[in-house]
Formats: C-alpha cells, sequence, structure tokens
C-alpha cells in the first residue's frame, strides 16, 4: 500500500520532468502574454516601473515579479504604492499560479474582473487604497485559499456577496472606506479563521448578527461611520472593536466583559443609553475606552460609581466620557485610575463638586476635559503636578478663587481653557513658564489686577489669547509686541486703561484684534497699519481720540472695523473699508464727518447692521391702503407682538405685513430685533422681508410694521393640526413633504447659526413660524425674538445671556432658556422638537405629555422597532396616493413590500434618530446640526429610490 503511494508519486514527478519542455513552456509564455497584458492596460507609469518589462530582461526578473523557482510560473505580482494608473485587466485570470497580488495604494480604476475567480492558488489580494469600483466579484468566491482579503478605500458598490461563504480561510477582510450597502451578512460568523474585520466608513445598516460571536479568533473588528444600529455579541478574543459613530443605542451590552483581551472599546458618537457596566473593571488589558457623545447616565448622583471598578483596568491609557448625561459628583476614585491614563476626557456632562485632590496621581495624562460640568470650588494647587498635561479644559463651569499659581508648572502646556468660570483675583504671573502655550482662554470670570507681562510676552501663543469679560486694569503691556505668531487677541470688556501700545506692530500674524469697550485713550496708533492680515477689528466704547487712519482704507484684508463710541473726529475716508457701510460702525463719534452717505443713516443701535434697500420703507398711508384699512378680512394671524395682515401693494404684489403692537412692552425691540436680523440675511428658507415702514398713524402714535412676501400655504401649523373646519381643506402632508419641509428648516437654520459672521440664534422656532409657498417649499419666519450672538467660539453652544428672562414658546423652548441662556443649541432643541411633531402630528404641548412623558421621551422609547406606532401614519397614505401606478408593475409584490416596507421602517427610524438627538433636555446631549441636512438628504433618496 505505502510502497504504491510512493511510487506514483514519483511517477507524477518523472512524468512532469518527461513532459515539461514542451507543456511548461507554454503555460510559462502564457503568464509573459498576461503580465504584458497587464502592462498594456496601464496609462501613467510615472516612476517607470514597467521599463524593465521588456524582452531582453527574463519576466521572472520584471519588477513586482517572482516566480516559482521550480516551475517557472508567476506566483506573485506585488507593485505597492507604485503610483501606476490603469485598469485591471481579466487577462490577470491567466496567471493561475499567484498565490498573492498586492496592488496596494495606485491608482487602478474599473471593476475587478471576475477572471479573479480563475486564481484558485490565491491566498493574498490587497487592493487598498485605488478607485476600484463596481461591485465585488461573486467569482472571487472560487479563490478557495484565500487567506487575506485587503481592498479598503476603493469605490465598491452593493452588498458584500453571500458566494463568498465559500472563502473559509479567510484570516483578515479590510473593506473600509467604500460604498458598500446592505447589511453585515451572517455567514462572516462562519469564517472561523477570522481575525481581522474591518467594514468601517460604508453604509451598512441592520445589527450586527449575533453569529459573529463564534468567531473565537476575531480581535480587531471595526464598524465606525457606518448605519448599525444594534449591539449584542460576545466574541471572546475581540482585541479590538471600533464601533463608533453609529446608531447604536440601547445599553452597552455586559457581555462584552467576557471578551477579556479587550484593549479598544470605542463607541465614541452613538445614541447610548444606561451606564459602562461594573464588571468592565475585569478588562484587565483595556488600553481605550472610549463613550464620547452618548447619551449614557441619568443625570444623576452615583453615575460615576463605575469608575471605581475602573481602577482594575491598569493598563488604560484613554478614557472618554465626555457629551453624556453623567451626574453627580466627580468621584474620589478617579485618583485609582491607572497611572498610564492619557487622555480623560469628561466634558459637557453635569458633574458637580471639586475636582478631587487625588487627581495628582493621574501623572501621565496630556488631556484632562472637564468643561460643561457645574464643576465649582477651587482647582485644587495640586494640578501643577501634572506636568505632562498639554490640554486642560476647565472652561463653562462654577469653578471659583484664584487661578492655581502652580499652572506654572505646566510647561508643556499648549491648551489652557478657563473661560466662563467664577476664577476671581489676579492673573498668576506664573503662566509665563508655560512656554509651550498656543491657546488661552480666561474671559468672562470675576479676574482683576492687571495683564501679567509674562503672560502678554509668550511669544509661543500662536491661536489666541482671550481674556475678555474681566475687570482687568492698568495698561495693556507694551510686551504684547512678543506675540509675533498670534492670530487673535481678546481683551475687551475690562478696566484697561492708557494708551493702545504701538508695539502692537509687531504682531504681524494678528488677524482679529478686539480692544473694545475698556477705556483707552489718546489716538489709534499708526503703527497698526503694519498689521497686513487685520480681518477684525473693535475699538468701540473708549475714549479714543484723534482722526480716523488713512491706513485703514488701504488694510484690504479688514473685514469689519468698529470705531463706535469714541472721540474721534474728522472727515472719514470713503475708500477701501469705508466704501462698505456693512463692514464699518462709526456712530457714537460726534465729531466724525465725511464718508459715504449711507454711513450716516445707520440706526442708532451700535450693533446694527447695514442698512438696506428696503429699510427706505413705506409710509402709514401706503400700508393702510394695501391691507384696505386694516380690515378684519385680511387678518391672517395674530401673535403676542402684533397683527399679520394680507396686503396688497401699490405695485400689485401680495404681501404679509406685520403691524406691531408697540404698547405691548419688548415690541419695539423686537422689531428692531427682527430688521437687524432680516437686514443681513438671504436663503431660499427664509422669509423673505419686503419693506418695512416706520412712522405714525394719524393719530401721531409710533406705528411699525414689516412687509414679507406672502406665503400661499400659510404656515405649517394648520397643516399639522387643521382646526374642525379647516379639516377639509387640507390635504394630509405626504411623507415626501414632511422630508422636505425638515430639510429646508435644516438648511436655514444650518445657514444662520453656520454661514453668517456673526451666528444668529432664532429663538422661537415652531410650526407657526414655518411658512410654506406656493410648491410647498418651507421658510422661516417670524425673528422676532432672534439674538446676534457675538461671543467667538469654536463649539456650536455659542451662546449668550437674555437680558429679559424667558422668551420663545412653550413646548419648543429648550429647558435652558429658563437661566436666560439664549444659543444655538437651544435652537436646535426646537428644530428637535418641530421634526418630532412633524411626524408624529402631535404637539410638544398635547396633552398626554406631561408628568415625565415628553414628545421626545415618547419617540426615543419607541425607537427602533416600534418606530411605526408613534408616527401620523396619514402620511404614508398620501405617498401611497401618489404612486398608486407603481404598485401594478411589481412582479413580486409580496416580497417587494416585504423588503420595501423594512427599507421604509429603516429610513424613518433614521428620521426619527435626527430629531431625537436634537431634543435632548440637557444642551449637552444635543447633537448638533452640521449633518442634519445631508444626512435627512440621503434619507429622502433613498424613500425615493424604494418608490421607483
Ligand atoms: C488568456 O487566456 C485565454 C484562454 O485561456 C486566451 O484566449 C487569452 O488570449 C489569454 N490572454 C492573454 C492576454 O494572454
Ligand atoms: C497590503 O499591503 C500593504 C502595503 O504593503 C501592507 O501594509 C498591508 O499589511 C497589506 N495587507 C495585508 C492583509 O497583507
Ligand atoms: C459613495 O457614493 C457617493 C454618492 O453616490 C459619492 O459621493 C461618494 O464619493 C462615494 N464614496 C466612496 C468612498 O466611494
Ligand atoms: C479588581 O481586582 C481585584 C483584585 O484582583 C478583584 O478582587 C476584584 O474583583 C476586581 N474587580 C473587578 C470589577 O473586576
Ligand atoms: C507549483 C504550482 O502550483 N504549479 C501549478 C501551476 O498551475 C498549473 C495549472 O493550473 C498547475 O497544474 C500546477 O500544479
Amino acid at each position: 500500500m505505502e510502497h504504491r503511494v510512493l511510487n506514483s508519486k514519483w511517477f507524477v514527478l518523472v512524468h512532469v520532468l518527461w513532459l515539461a519542455p514542451s507543456l511548461e513552456s507554454a503555460t510559462i509564455e502564457a503568464d509573459k502574454l498576461a503580465l504584458l497584458d497587464f502592462k498594456n492596460h496601464l496609462t501613467q507609469d510615472p516612476l517607470q516601473i514597467m521599463s524593465s518589462w521588456n524582452d531582453s530582461v527574463h519576466f521572472c526578473n520584471w519588477v513586482g515579479v517572482t516566480c516559482s523557482p521550480s516551475n517557472g510560473r508567476v506566483t506573485v505580482l506585488k507593485l505597492e504604492s507604485k503610483q501606476l494608473v490603469g485598469s485591471i485587466p481579466a487577462s490577470i485570470g491567466n496567471l493561475t499560479n499567484l498565490t498573492g497580488i498586492n496592488l496596494f495604494q495606485n491608482s487602478f480604476h474599473g471593476q475587478i474582473p471576475e477572471e479573479i475567480g480563475r486564481l484558485q492558488k490565491l491566498q493574498d489580494l490587497n487592493l487598498t487604497y485605488n478607485y476600484l469600483s463596481g461591485k465585488i466579484p461573486t467569482n472571487l468566491s472560487h479563490c478557495t485559499e484565500l487567506r487575506s482579503f485587503e481592498a479598503s478605500a476603493n469605490d465598491f458598490i452593493g452588498q458584500i456577496p453571500d458566494q463568498l461563504i465559500s472563502l473559509t480561510k479567510l484570516e483578515i477582510i479590510r473593506l473600509g472606506t467604500s460604498n458598500l450597502t446592505g447589511n453585515i451578512p451572517a455567514w462572516v460568523g462562519n469564517l472561523s479563521s477570522l481575525q481581522v474585520l474591518l467594514l468601517a466608513r460604508n453604509n451598512l445598516h441592520g445589527s450586527i448578527p449575533n453569529e459573529l460571536g463564534q468567531l473565537s479568533a476575531l480581535g480587531f473588528f471595526t464598524l465606525y461611520e457606518n448605519f448599525i444600529s444594534d449591539v449584542g455579541l460576545t466574541l471572546p478574543n475581540l482585541k479590538i472593536f471600533a464601533g463608533g459613530v453609529n446608531y447604536f443605542t440601547g445599553s452597552i451590552p455586559v457581555s462584552l466583559s467576557n471578551a477579556s483581551n479587550l484593549q479598544v472599546l470605542d463607541f465614541a458618537e452613538n445614541g447610548l443609553t444606561g451606564t459602562i457596566p461594573e464588571n468592565f473593571g475585569s478588562l484587565k488589558d483595556l488600553v481605550r475606552l472610549n463613550f464620547d457623545q452618548n447619551e449614557l447616565g441619568s443625570r444623576e448622583i452615583g453615575d460615576l460609581n463605575f469608575l471605581k471598578f475602573l481602577a482594575n483596568c491598569t493598563s488604560l491609557e484613554v478614557l472618554g466620557l465626555a457629551q453624556n448625561g453623567f451626574g453627580g459628583e466627580m468621584p474620589i476614585s478617579i485618583a485609582n485610575l491607572s497611572t498610564h491614563l492619557r487622555i480623560l476626557t469628561m466634558g459637557d456632562n453635569l458633574m458637580h463638586g471639586n475636582i478631587p485632590v487625588g487627581i495628582e496621581n493621574l501623572v501621565n495624562l496630556s488631556l484632562l476635559g472637564l468643561e460643561g460640568n457645574k464643576l465649582s470650588g477651587r482647582v485644587p494647587e495640586v494640578i501643577g503636578r501634572l506636568n505632562k498635561l498639554e490640554g486642560l479644559e476647565l472652561n463653562v463651569n462654577k469653578f471659583s478663587g484664584f487661578m492655581p499659581s502652580s499652572l506654572g508648572n505646566l510647561t508643556v502646556l499648549s491648551r489652557l481653557l478657563m473661560e466662563e468660570n467664577r476664577f476671581e483675583g489676579s492673573i498668576p504671573p506664573s503662566l509665563g513658564n508655560c512656554k509651550k502655550l498656543q491657546v488661552l482662554n480666561l474671559s468672562s470670570n470675576n479676574l482683576n489686577g492687571t495683564i501679567p507681562k509674562e503672560v502678554v510676552s509668550l511669544s509661543s501663543l500662536s491661536i489666541s489669547l482671550v481674556m475678555s469679560h474681566n475687570s482687568l486694569i492698568g495698561s495693556l503691556p507694551p510686551e504684547v509686541g512678543k506675540l509675533t505668531n498670534l492670530v487673535e487677541l481678546d481683551v475687551s470688556y475690562n478696566r484697561l486703561s492708557g494708551e493702545i501700545p504701538s508695539s502692537l506692530d509687531s504682531c504681524i500674524r494678528l488677524e482679529r484684534l478686539y480692544l473694545g469697550n475698556n477705556s483707552f485713550k489718546g489716538t489709534i496708533p499708526v503703527s497698526l497699519k503694519s498689521l497686513r492680515g487685520l480681518a477684525e477689528l473693535d475699538l468701540s466704547c473708549n475714549n479714543l481720540s484723534g482722526k480716523v487712519p488713512q491706513f485703514f482704507s488701504k488694510l484690504l484684508s479688514l473685514r469689519h472695523l468698529n470705531l463706535s463710541y469714541n472721540e474721534l473726529d474728522g472727515e472719514i475716508s470713503r475708500e477701501g473699508i469705508f466704501a462698505n457701510a456693512s463692514a464699518i460702525s462709526i456712530v457714537g463719534n460726534d465729531k466724525l464727518c465725511g464718508g459715504i452717505q449711507k454711513l450716516h443713516q445707520t440706526s442708532r443701535r451700535q450693533s446694527a447692521p447695514p442698512s438696506n434697500e428696503w429699510q427706505s420703507g413705506l409710509s402709514y398711508l401706503e400700508i393702510s391702503n394695501a391691507t384696505d384699512n386694516f380690515s378684519e378680512e385680511n387678518l391672517i394671524g395674530s401673535g403676542s407682538f402684533g397683527s399679520v395682515y394680507k396686503g396688497t401693494l401699490a405695485d400689485g404684489k401680495t404681501a404679509a405685513i406685520k403691524v406691531l403692537k408697540l404698547q405691548q412692552q419688548g415690541a419695539l425691540k423686537s422689531f428692531i430685533d427682527e430688521c437687524n436680523a432680516l437686514s443681513s440675511i438671504r436663503h431660499r428658507n427664509i422669509l423673505k422681508i419686503v419693506s418695512s415702514c416706520s412712522s405714525v398713524d394719524y393719530e401721531g402714535i409710533d406705528f411699525k410694521a414689516l412687509v414679507f412676501e406672502f406665503m400661499q400655504n400659510g404656515n405649517l401649523d394648520r397643516w399639522l393640526h387643521p382646526s374642525t373646519d379647516e379639516y377639509c381643506h387640507f390635504k394630509k402632508l405626504s411623507l415626501m413633504q414632511r422630508l422636505n419641509i425638515v430639510i429646508d428648516v435644516a438648511s436655514a437654520l444650518d445657514y444662520l447659526h453656520n454661514h453668517y459672521d456673526t451666528p444668529i440664534a432664532h429663538c422661537d422656532l415652531k410650526p407657526s413660524n414655518v411658512l410654506l409657498d406656493e410648491d410647498m417649499t418651507a421658510h422661516v419666519g417670524d425673528f422676532g425674538l432672534a439674538k446676534f450672538l457675538f461671543e467667538e467660539s469654536n463649539t456650536p453652544s455659542k451662546n449668550q445671556t437674555m437680558s429679559n428672562g424667558l422668551k420663545g414658546s412653550v413646548g419648543y423652548i429648550p429647558p435652558e432658556y429658563i437661566n436666560g441662556h439664549v444659543s444655538i443649541l437651544g435652537d436646535i432643541y426646537s428644530y428637535g422638537i418641530l421634526l418630532l411633531e412633524i411626524f408624529t402630528g402631535k404637539r410638544p404641548t398635547d396633552d398626554m405629555f406631561k408628568d415625565d412623558l415628553s414628545i421626545h421621551k415618547f419617540v426615543l422609547m419607541a425607537l427602533p422597532s416600534h418606530v411605526m406606532n408613534v408616527l401620523d401614519l396619514s402620511m404614508l397614505l398620501e405617498e401611497e396616493n401618489d404612486h398608486e401606478k407603481h404598485e401594478e408593475e411589481d412582479l413580486f409584490p409580496d416580497i417587494e413590500s416585504q423588503v420595501a416596507q423594512k427599507k421604509l421602517e429603516e429610513c424613518l427610524v433614521s428620521v426619527m434618530r435626527i430629531g431625537v438627538m436634537r431634543s435632548a433636555a440637557s444642551p449637552r446631549d444635543r447633537v448638533g446640526m452640521k449633518f442634519v441636512v445631508n444626512n435627512l438628504q440621503a434619507i429622502r433618496s433613498k424613500i425615493r429610490l424604494r418608490e421607483e
């Protein structure tokens, strides 16, 4: 038996050698032809890699080609990072002895040919970083020896083909950053050798199949930036799980703690609720645990108790808990966290109490983020022991007492944010030792004393130095000239005096300089003309005298110049920035003359934006005529600040005319605010103002009105909640119409919040302020409460305190407005509520929403599986009516409609999540508007696809 086997092997060998000359040379020749064909399909080869691919060199010696020493066939094609441009020809399938192809990082485009399936010995296929497109070829399933399939960062579309189930030897799948759709196939759970599964940044939907729990070898699993919504798996050998930026909701599975080898668990930017399981403490290898931007915590005491269990995670380097709802005190057990901890982010939560002194143990911290909480008391001196800190963010809390002078020991600190606290006393000169400091913000505290020259000598300061809104006295030290790298300097709203130092001319990088609201005197230094990059200069509300320097008109970069309320005199230029009335403000300088005409029409309000053509306005008579003497028939609405009439203007155009009730307290201010807001904004989804009237009526009483373009379809409120007698006139809004409306409103807000130099908060977003034109395009109107938000900030939480308390409309104003804090986050809240109302058909003030149940909670609890239970299903009926004809064409109506139904539900869940994530009670929990328009548009196209 054994003898025969040996014999037959020997026979085969002899046989091969015997036939070798003819058969082998034929296949070898075929390999050469295939390689030349590959070369022919290249269109660019800047490194001239292919110069060796010619007849004078045997092809086994061509660059990138490896042959088998035994039979001379090509076994490996390795051409990574060679800047090749071209496509992969079908003849690649002729190289049947290939075991490896590596075309990593080139510019191959087109599809992977199905002929790849002929490569039955292929073990490693590496196509990452190319421009390959189309679907992943199903024939790849014949390459049953494949161990690694790496093709991230291409433009693949479609699903992961089910045929690949046959690739049982796969150890590595990397398919990140493409446009793959569909679900994660359950059969992946059968690939028992799988160690790496990288699917991040695609358009995958659905949940993680339970079958993946069988993957005992899986150690690296990334899914971030997909639309995956459910996590419930146990992967015993998982080392790395990156699930960030998905739609995971629900609680963190306790079973994850069984993955005892976990090193990285990253769920940032999801919608997880509940708390961090205590037995995560058993994950001894954890290096990174990131739950930033979720909805964890109960906002209550005890929320952070789990920290004491994390003390066992002795390798922990990164702990991310920022932007959640963690309440209670910062626990003293923080002192027992791993000393390897480098990054601790706990900002934007609801923590109160002091920073525990034990924090000094975390000697390796490089970033400590505690911003946006309610922490109070003194910042402990021991903070100075954390001498590896590069970023320290204590801003927006209630810290008080002196700033610790030990901050000066933080010699590698580059970012120190302490604004919006209650720090008092003077700025410690020791900060001058922080020689790496790039950003320093101490604004909005109770700091007094003088500005230490040591601080303004820190030439490392490059991004910004902000000390505004304090009570600093003395002069701006001439050492400020050492800030040669600084882009922004803000010392406004202090009590600084003396002259503006001429040494500022050395700060040649300055783009924004704010010295307003101090007591600077003397003339504006001519030396400022060397600040060639200056874009914004505010010197308003000081005691500056003398002439307005000519050089301002020559500073080409200057966009805003505020010189108002000083004692400047002489004639103003008409050139450069002075030609643009909207870019400058000079009011409150009684001795100034000259300049362009418009400057002198500017309203008395210091912050008044430009006068506009419409401000020339209409007379009382014209308004009275237009509205048929304010007749009842023309009255189309009324609110606390006035009445709205339909009117026909002299030119025949129909308009909506809002007449202010001036006796109502605040109405005049509201009029001015609305004028200011509207004068500077223009957007297709914002109600356009046509004219205004500021006059006296026949009895000599002040009369003010605003004239808007007329909106044929009235306001959204009437469409959502028609009164009984109107009921029959209003067809229910269809799903598509509702989607269009929320997209329109989001575009308007996006514009107000982000696309204007000074962000504007609308402050009163609700259905009755959303108007619909003939085409049902939505226009946001009523800017009577709108606020310009002047504070400079990098976060969307730009906010400003309202002078007279609660404003806006019940049901739509965010809880924090009770403290008089107006912010963009407030609009985001109103938007979230509006969206939920539009799709549920229920007002936030509906009787059913009382006690603990809000519209937000109502929807949140239904997501994802019960979404259909909370929606206003009449929108779907409307939709069906509109598309009845399509149904006849369906060949498999049942299957089709089930799949379509499921897809539709997924889309609706995504829509509702957008509302839920914006209407969280705590501003800290609200997700910004940045991606709303895009996300909604994507959902809309998916729904359209479903219908086609
Ligand atoms: C690849 O092989 C097929 C048949 O096996 C042959 O017809 C074709 O010409 C080959 N292509 C190249 C470029 O050698
Ligand atoms: C693909 O090629 C790149 C570059 O050579 C390499 O870094 C990477 O590890 C390869 N992937 C696999 C799975 O071998
Ligand atoms: C995915 O598709 C979208 C639109 O179809 C396209 O804009 C985007 O660039 C694609 N992304 C990738 C990574 O191919
Ligand atoms: C932490 O470690 C201690 C000592 O090894 C052990 O007794 C305790 O159970 C661990 N705690 C957790 C939550 O794993
Ligand atoms: C060494 C090796 O794998 N040789 C194979 C090359 O391809 C031919 C044709 O597919 C096979 O017959 C050889 O065994």
